[in-house]
This record gives structure tokens, C-alpha cells and sequence, in this order.
């Protein structure tokens, strides 16, 4: 838990939000600003800054629910595609100083730009 971060307070349950899934490693929610109709975040619980910072046991669960959850997210809101998106750093356009993954559901001519 880092203080002052958002996204730690939306894991402790401080700050409310959309969770589609929770385990001992992640919690999913939907983004507050959603580019597309499912845009969902997974967070670590742990604290991580960014990709350099993620723990080892983290990073190996992670793909594995990427996964998942796009294949859920792309059949419940009938998306043709999927933008799997992990921002690091300001420069790279990271707002968020904990470690997130976005998952954007895409359809053809959307004119959505990430
Ligand atoms: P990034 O630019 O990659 O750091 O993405 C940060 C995302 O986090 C952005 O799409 C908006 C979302 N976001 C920021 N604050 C909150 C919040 O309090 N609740 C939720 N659900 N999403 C948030």
C-alpha cells in the first residue's frame, strides 16, 4: 500500500470502483474513463510503479489472466477486437503511478485512438 496512490485505494476498497474479478494477486475494474464500452484495468493488490518494478511471482500470473479476462470481456460486450495496453512512465503516457494493464474492446472504424 503506497500512500496517496489511487489505485492502492481502490484495492483497499477506500475509493469505489467496478470490479469484474478479484484473487489473491489482482483485482479488475472497469476504467473510470472507458475508451470502449468493457475497457477494464487489472491491478496488482502489491504496489508496483510500473513494469521495472513488478515483482517476479506477479509478472508470471499476470499473462494468464490477460487472457482470460480478454477473451471474457470480448465475448460479453460482443467486441470484434481486443488492445491489450501497458503504459510505463510519464514519457511513455502513464498517469497512474501503479502498474496497470488496459484491456480495450474494439470494434472495426470505432475511431478510438489509445
Ligand atoms: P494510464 O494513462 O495508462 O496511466 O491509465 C490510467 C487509467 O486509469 C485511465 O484510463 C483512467 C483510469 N483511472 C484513473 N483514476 C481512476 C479511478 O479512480 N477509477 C477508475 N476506475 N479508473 C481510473
Amino acid at each position: 500500500m503506497e500512500e496517496n496512490c489511487i489505485f492502492c485505494k481502490i484495492i483497499k476498497g477506500e475509493i469505489p470502483s467496478f470490479t469484474i474479478y478479484e484473487d489473491i494477486y489482482f483485482k479488475a475494474i472497469l476504467d473510470r474513463a472507458p475508451a470502449n464500452l468493457g475497457h477494464t484495468l487489472i491491478l496488482p493488490k502489491k504496489h508496483a510503479q510500473d513494469i521495472f518494478d513488478l515483482p517476479e511471482e506477479e509478472a508470471q500470473k499476470l499473462y494468464p489472466l490477460v487472457k482470460k479476462l480478454a477473451i471474457q470481456i470480448k465475448e460479453a460486450v460482443g467486441a470484434e477486437g481486443i488492445n491489450i495496453v501497458q503504459n510505463n512512465g510519464e514519457a511513455a503516457g502513464q498517469s497512474v503511478g501503479h502498474f496497470h494493464i488496459h484491456i480495450v474492446p474494439r470494434y472495426k472504424e470505432d475511431g478510438v485512438t489509445l
